[in-house]
């Protein structure tokens, strides 16, 4: 598929930061990446490893009932994400989306008041099942449960930024037991009928909960298909974060330039189960679990850094420390922030006509972030400057 240079920015901010004219080793130079750059997505890769794994504590010591994980995943999210411009272009989630929407703006602080199902949770107030991230202020929609069916929801803000001309792009992400709901088709065939400025990632990591991909798909890749509606199809590596990047960079210049979806397929690795009640040692062998293991995209790509000179052991020390004082402090944070009224339980569920009570433009005082306690954006990366997390 053809791909012309994407339009001249007009709103909005890409999600990395500024590339500063510092020294490269060269590493990620010829997919536009300065060290910086790497740094950057190294250290949100690594920060949300340890947000989940904090999850986990706090799930096992029952103080959140329920975590789905994206352990495995991180490589590929952070880098397709890293492409769209934050503020501007749409992400639609799945529940193993952490580091994505990390990426594209929440802060360790808004995931926590998630998991604590919190009254100033910007995902829903504490009404939505934990993992199910949703952030209006930062163009993040809702999580949808059903699997599936937030590619319908992409379709429809990628095509209402075509007929506003808004040059917006959509990612959704689902994994690859989701691609065979019938909503796949009917999504993908619009969307690409209408060259709509969409990107379905989809994480392939081998299994829909027990079920192995061969009983899932007959064929090797889901993004095979692209071909059957005519868009473009790319299979990627997702533990290869230099290609992830290429390949998301790739695909939002189609979509903001005219050229239609993709569907983005990253190999990705499940490294734990299923969710916080599933137990994978149950139906995947040891052999399988330890050879994941040592694919893990973390570590690998801290030692590509090593490698590089682009990183070494005392900066990476740091990196570790600062990680864990933001989700020390996410957790205390979160966790002391007020639990939703029961009163209140059904605002934001069903339409009532009370402003703001279901609107991502003005959140009820309840569900939203303008509450005192609420997250403001960009904590994370206010303090990865080395400026307190607000
Ligand atoms: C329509 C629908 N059917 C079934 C489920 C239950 N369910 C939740 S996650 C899941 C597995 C999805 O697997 P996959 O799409 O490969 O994503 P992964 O969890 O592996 O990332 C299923 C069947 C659901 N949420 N929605
Ligand atoms: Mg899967």
């Amino acid at each position: 598929m053809a791909t012309k240079a994407p339009p001249k920015p007009t709103k909005g901010t890409t999600a990395k930061a500024p590339t500063s004219a510092a020294k490269s080793s060269g590493l990620g130079a010829d997919v536009g990446l300065t060290d910086a750059d790497l740094l950057e997505m190294y250290r949100m890769m690594l920060t949300t490893r340890l947000l989940d794994e904090r999850m986990w504590v706090l799930n096992r010591a029952g103080k959140v009932p329920f975590v789905i994980s994206g352990q495995g995943h991180e490589g590929a999210q952070v880098a397709v994400t890293r492409n769209l411009r934050r503020g501007h272009d749409w992400f639609v989630p799945y529940y193993r989306s952490i580091a994505a929407v990390m990426t594209f703006g929440m802060t360790p602080r808004e995931i926590m008041l998630a998991q604590f199902a919190k009254s100033n949770d910007p995902s829903s107030g504490g009404r939505q099942m934990p993992g199910h991230y949703g952030a209006a202020h930062h163009n993040i929609l809702s999580t949808s449960s059903p699997v599936g069916t937030q590619l319908l929801h992409a379709v429809g803000i990628a095509l209402a930024a075509k007929i506003r001309g808004t040059d917006q792009v959509a990612l959704t992400s689902m994994g690859e037991g989701a691609s065979n709901q019938g909503d796949f088709h009917e999504g993908l065939n619009f969307a690409a009928i209408h060259k709509l400025p969409m990107i379905l990632m989809i994480e392939n990591n081998g299994y829909a909960i027990s079920v192995p991909a061969r009983l899932q798909i007959s064929i090797e890749n889901v993004a095979d298909r692209a071909s059957a509606y005519g868009i473009a199809g790319v299979v990627v590596d997702g533990g290869d974060v230099l290609a992830c990047y290429k390949a998301g960079r790739e695909a939002v210049e189609r979509a903001r330039s005219g050229g239609g979806p993709t569907i983005l397929e990253a190999k990705v690795l499940r490294l734990t189960g299923h969710s916080s009640d599933d137990q994978q040692t149950k139906y995947r062998p040891p052999e399988e679990l330890a050879e994941e293991k040592a694919r893990d995209p973390l570590p690998q790509f801290r030692a590509l850094l090593m490698d590089a000179g682009v990183l070494d052991e005392e900066t990476d020390a740091r990196f570790v420390a600062e990680a864990q004082r933001i989700i020390d402090d996410a957790t205390d944070w979160a966790e002391a922030q007020p639990d939703p009224d029961p009163a209140k339980a059904m605002l934001s569920v069903y339409a009532t006509g009370e402003p703001g009570a279901h609107s991502g433009a003005a959140p009820s005082p309840e569900v939203g972030t303008d509450a005192e306690s609420a997250a403001p954006a960009g904590a994370i990366n206010a303090a990865f400057s080395g400026e307190e997390p607000v």
